[in-house]
Order: structure tokens, then C-alpha cells, then sequence
């Protein structure tokens, strides 16, 4: 029995099963017979007549780092000359917290250059970079390479924990240093503990695994997505993750974390089951149970997620469907723990800080901002060459943000300006970029996404160019809206969290959606279904007009953000309760 109807139809929150019956979905059987995710990728690695993997290995590769994919300009071409389509992977990097040192970069950069297709490292939404392009004999090389410069794959995909992100906050070091400990060891503790990993692409020693202590032997029921995040930056998007802890100091030292569950973005095209949803608040944690309760509500979430259904599957449908308080009650339980009233915090903001800040410890650092996180070199832009330029002669590390920008971090007094003159010089630092393209973010989407429906990274620059034009017609082009692409609405650029979300529903086609806030608290709502570009333009000129003309202004003079003026002007509802609120 699916869960799908009490969901959509039924009372808010907490009357479905514990479990949901029926028959398992395909990934489960996939998994339980992978021998704790072997599968048969060796065998297949050999196999050079296919540039592809097969059968369930192309579903395994995910929990090593991997996807398969193949560039879909060049599809059609292909097939009409009877060639299979050009299978690559995409790797993705595990770096919690988005830090890297010089060294690593300069190998990355390199791998990138000789053996790549793209020659590009692609900065992720969650904090990593991407190799797009990687053909099936040099697969284990890449790996081999990242291995001995300390990087490794494992879990940045499948049914397990993801990248654990750490908010980019290199001005209050010494408690970022402490947040980013903690997204390192919530990392190590939820990881999966098969040896495969090493013994495939490393060449170690076969080891039998006979358990996954946390994961358990068929993993989790879909991928789960963990962030520590120090207010008032949310530049990580707590909503769009499972389990959130956020940081809470006293006198600059972590305290402890208040922990937010249940957070995530996806959702399908007409099927009502699904929807994004904001991440509810379990109370305090002293730091001595931070580890307790991350693998606490893993397992919760391993043991009640929906193994039915994929798509109702995350630990957000789980929470709606056995109740928030059974939920949470059933974490302390297995954490053994009482969680404390929340400690108070807010968020402010979501954008990266550009330009140089100073750290509270005297290092400088200077983010960068990279247009959708895409570094390659393109004529006139050498944007690549400009970051490899700069690791070798940076002394102190990269930390890649959440919103696709690269942080130069824990620069001495002394190098700035060689620093400063180099990102000039390549391009990566530019005075004339706006805070509305600062402001904006798309996924990767066409060509190497399999699931996009509409352009989203390539179609964002020219968008954005337009957007310009309008703020500065209605004489307001030193404001922005936070404004998000995604070519469908699995969401990876995190339109469900902005002012303005475009959701790709066909070729040139999006839905809008407005209303979300500038702390990232509240999921915007749909305004307009499948509109083309020309009438998305349209529809923001009139809509910055009325924003402009009829927007409140508070005594000191703060002006009412774009997302807080449609809702309040009625011209979309607020989304409350999204299993209530956001298709009615
Ligand atoms: Fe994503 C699948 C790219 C962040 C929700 N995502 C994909 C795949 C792998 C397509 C696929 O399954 O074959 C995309 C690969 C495109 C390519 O060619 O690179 C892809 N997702 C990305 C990235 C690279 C977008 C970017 O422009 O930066 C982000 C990589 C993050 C990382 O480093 O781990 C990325 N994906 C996200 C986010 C945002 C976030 O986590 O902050 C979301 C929404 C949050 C959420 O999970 O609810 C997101 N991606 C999805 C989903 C929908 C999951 C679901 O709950 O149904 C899919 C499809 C799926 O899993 O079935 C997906
Ligand atoms: Fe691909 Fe859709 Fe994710 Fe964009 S939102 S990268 S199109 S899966």
C-alpha cells in the first residue's frame, strides 16, 4: 500500500503506517544483492565495448561519486549515425565544508585538462566540484589521482548521506573552524563503511563487509542531506536539507547546535504527492550528542522512510506522514537524549560576501564569484587558467560556497594585492558584476543533465542581462532579487527557496514561482505555469513596476524585499504548510 493518498488528501501531518507495505521499489533489490556496493562495476570497468555500465551498476556507480551520463547535444547526431550515445560519467567530489588546499586544486585543474571531455571543474549548490566528461578508461585514474592528494567520491550520491555542508564564514574563524569540524566528523560517522570503494578504484584489499552499522545493508530508502550552518548566514539552504544543525555560540565558542529536520526541494510535474518543504525544528543539542542524534535520525529515517514509493521516499514525507512529534520522540529515543528548548537565532541573509573581508584572525579573504560555479576557459575568459593561476602562488585554501563561488581564504596582509591583481587580470573579479547577477543561480541542466526539461546555466547569464535592464528602468538596478533556475523541478539550483524560481517544465518553458524570503525560510508558490522566456521578461517588468511603486518602506528607511511584497500585495499566497498550502 502507498502512503500517497493520506498524504495528499488527508489530515496534516501523522495518521499513515510507521511503514509503508507493498512491493519494494527496483533500487531495493538493487541494492540488498550489490554485496554492499560491489555490484559487478569491476567486471563492467573491463567491459571496452560499451562506454557505459550496465544493469544495476549504472544505479551502484552513484554511491561511489558517479553518474553516468552522455552529452545530449549530440544525442540525435549520434544515433542517426548509429553510434551508442557518448557515455561519460560525472564525478562529484566529497569535500565537507567546500574546503581545498592549493595543491589539490592544481591536480584537480590538471585532471580536468588532460582527461575530461569539457575541460571544466563545475562548483556545485552543495559546496564540491564536478568533473563532467570522464570516459570509462580513464575512470580509475581520476580516482587514483584525487586518492593521493587526500579527496575522495564516496557517498556524494545514491541512498546515503551527501556532502555535509558547512556555511562559508571564513570573518568569524574561530567558530567556523569548529562548525566545519563538526560537518567533517558528521561526514566520517555517517559514511558508508563498505570497504568497496577503495578495492574498486584503489586497488586495496578485498575485505567481506558484513554490516553497515548505521546505513544498514540496503542503505537509506533515497539521498539524505546534512549541513551545519552558523546564523545569521543560511547561505547553505537549511530547507533544502534532512537534518540541520545550527550553530549556537556563546562568547564565540560552539555551545551546541539546535537540530532542523526534514527539509527538501524536489518535486514532480503534476503529481501532487510531492512538494517542497521547509525543515522542522527539534529543539537544542549539546555538542556531546551531535553524533547520537545525526545517526539517530538516519536510522529513524532508514528504518520508516518509504520503500514503495521513491518519490515519497525522503525523510520530509516521512515526518508528514508518522507526525512531526513521533518523529522527533523516536530520535531521542535512539540518541537517548532530550532535546532542549531551541536557543534563539535568526538568518539574514543567503548571499555569499564578495570582495575582500578581514577574519577576525587578520587573514584576508576574497570570494569570487563565479557565474553558475562554471570555471572553463571560454574565449575572452579564462576563467580556469585564472584559478589555477592563483593556486599556485596562494598559501592559505579555497572554500568552494553553496551558492557555486570560490572563496580564496587566509590571505596574509602582504599577498593581497598579487591575489587581487590576478583575479583581475583573468576575469574572475569584476567591479561591474551586479547584485543581481550575484544574486542568481541556475543548475547544470542541458547538455550532460539526463533529467533537464529546459536550459537552466545556459539560459540563466542572458536572463539575468534581462533582469538588469529591467531594475534599472524602474531606477532600481543597485537592488536585486534572488532569483533561481532549475531545468526541472528535482530542483538542484534551489529555486523552491528564492524570490523568483523558475522550474523548466519543456524546451523554452518554466513555471514561476514566488514569494520565498531572503533568509530562505519560506517556500515561494506558483504564479505562472509553463510560460516562455519573452513572457517571464514580461511578467517580472510589470511585476518590479508594482513592487517599486507600492513596497513599504520601514522609518529606517529599510525597503520591503521583492519575495515579502507579493505575498503581502495578495499576488501569491503564502506557502505555510506545504503538504496544505502548496498546490491548493
Ligand atoms: Fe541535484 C539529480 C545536479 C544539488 C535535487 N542533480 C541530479 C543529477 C545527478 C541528475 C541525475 O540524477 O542524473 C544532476 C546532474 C547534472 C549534471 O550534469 O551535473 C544534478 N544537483 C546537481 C548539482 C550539480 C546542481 C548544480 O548546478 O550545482 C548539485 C550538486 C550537489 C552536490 O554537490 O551534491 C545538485 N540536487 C541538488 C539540490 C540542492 C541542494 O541540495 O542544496 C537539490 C534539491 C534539494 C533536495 O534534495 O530536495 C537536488 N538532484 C535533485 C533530485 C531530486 C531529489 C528528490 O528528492 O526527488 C534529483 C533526482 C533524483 O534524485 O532522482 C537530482
Ligand atoms: Fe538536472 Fe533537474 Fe537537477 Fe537541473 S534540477 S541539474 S535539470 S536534475
Amino acid at each position: 500500500m502507498s502512503n500517497v493518498k493520506a498524504i495528499a488528501n488527508g489530515p496534516l501531518v501523522g495518521e499513515g503506517p510507521i511503514i509503508v507495505e507493498g512491493e519494494l521499489a527496483g533500487n531495493e533489490r538493487m541494492k540488498r544483492e550489490s554485496n554492499f556496493l560491489r555490484g559487478t562495476i569491476e567486471q563492467d570497468l573491463k567491459d571496452r565495448i560499451t562506454g557505459g555500465f550496465t544493469s544495476d551498476n549504472f544505479q551502484l556507480i552513484r554511491f561511489h561519486g558517479m553518474y553516468q551520463q552522455d552529452d545530449r547535444d549530440i544525442r540525435a547526431e549520434r544515433q542517426k549515425q548509429k553510434l551508442e550515445p557518448l557515455h561519460n560519467v560525472m564525478l562529484r567530489a566529497r569535500m565537507p565544508g567546500g574546503i581545498i588546499t592549493p595543491k589539490q586544486w592544481l591536480a584537480i585543474d590538471k585532471f580536468a585538462d588532460d582527461s575530461t571531455i569539457y575541460s571544466s571543474i563545475r562548483l556545485t549548490t552543495r559546496q564540491t566540484f564536478q568533473f563532467h566528461g570522464v570516459l570509462k578508461p580513464h575512470i580509475k585514474l581520476m580516482h587514483q589521482t584525487l586518492n593521493s592528494i587526500g579527496i575522495d567520491s564516496i557517498a556524494t550520491a545514491g541512498d546515503v548521506n551527501r556532502n555535509v555542508l558547512c556555511t562559508s564564514n571564513p570573518v568569524e574563524s574561530e567558530l567556523h573552524q569548529q562548525a566545519y569540524e563538526w560537518a567533517t566528523k558528521i561526514s566520517e560517522h555517517l559514511l558508508p563503511k563498505t570497504n568497496a570503494y577503495a578495492e574498486i578504484w584503489l586497488d586495496g584489499e578485498k575485505v567481506e563487509t558484513t554490516e553497515e552499522p548505521i546505513l544498514g545493508s540496503t542503505y537509506l530508502p533515497r539521498k539524505f542531506k546534512t549541513t551545519v550552518v552558523i546564523p545569521p548566514q543560511n547561505d547553505i539552504d537549511v530547507h533544502a536539507n534532512d537534518l540541520n544543525f545550527v550553530a549556537i555560540s556563546e562568547n564565540g565558542q560552539l555551545v551546541g547546535f539546535n537540530v532542523l529536520v526534514g527539509g527538501g526541494l524536489a518535486m514532480t510535474h503534476g503529481d501532487k504527492s510531492t512538494y517542497p518543504r521547509r525543515a522542522d525544528d527539534f529543539g537544542f543539542v549539546a555538542l556531546d550528542k551531535v553524533l547520537d542524534v545525526a545517526a539517530a535520525v538516519v536510522t529513524t529515517q532508514r528504518d520508516w522512510g518509504n520503500r514503495v514509493n521513491r518519490k515519497n521516499a525522503k525523510t520530509k514525507y516521512t515526518l508528514d506522514r508518522v507526525g512531526i512529534d513521533v518523529f522527533k520522540a523516536e530520535v531521542e529515543k535512539r540518541a537517548e537524549v532530550s532535546f532542549e528548548n531551541s536557543r534563539p537565532y535568526e538568518f539574514t541573509g543567503r548571499g555569499d560576501r564578495f570582495g575582500w573581508v578581514e577574519g577576525i584572525d587578520g587573514k584576508h579573504h576574497l570570494t569570487l564569484f563565479i557565474e553558475n560555479g562554471r570555471l572553463i576557459d571560454a574565449p575572452n575568459s579564462p576563467l580556469k587558467t585564472g584559478a589555477r593561476e592563483i593556486a599556485l602562488v596562494h598559501k592559505g585554501d579555497f572554500r568552494m560556497t553553496a551558492n557555486q563561488n570560490l572563496i580564496v581564504a587566509g590571505v596574509a596582509e602582504q599577498d593581497k594585492a598579487h591575489i587581487e591583481q590576478l583575479a583581475r587580470q583573468y576575469g574572475l573579479l569584476k567591479d561591474e558584476t551586479s547584485a543581481q547577477r550575484q544574486n542568481s543561480m541556475a543548475c547544470v541542466a542541458f547538455p550532460t543533465c539526463p533529467l533537464a526539461m529546459a536550459e537552466a546555466e545556459r539560459y540563466l547569464p542572458g536572463l539575468v542581462s534581462n533582469v538588469e535592464t529591467l531594475l534599472n528602468k524602474h531606477n532600481v538596478s543597485d537592488e536585486h532579487i534572488i532569483l533561481r533556475v532549475t531545468g526541472c523541478p528535482n530542483g538542484c539550483g534551489r529555486a523552491m527557496l528564492a524570490e523568483i524560481g523558475l522550474v523548466g517544465k519543456g524546451p523554452g518553458k518554466y513555471n514561476m514561482y514566488m514569494g520565498g524570503n531572503i533568509g530562505g525560510t519560506r517556500i515561494p508558490k506558483l504564479y505562472k505555469e509553463g510560460i516562455d522566456e519573452q513572457t517571464i521578461v514580461s511578467e517580472i517588468d510589470g511585476l518590479i513596476g508594482r513592487w517599486v511603486a507600492e513596497r513599504e518602506v520601514q522609518a529606517d528607511g529599510t525597503k520591503e524585499a521583492f519575495g515579502d511584497f507579493v505575498i503581502r500585495a495578495g499576488i501569491v499566497n503564502e506557502v505555510i504548510v506545504s503538504v496544505r498550502d502548496f498546490h491548493d
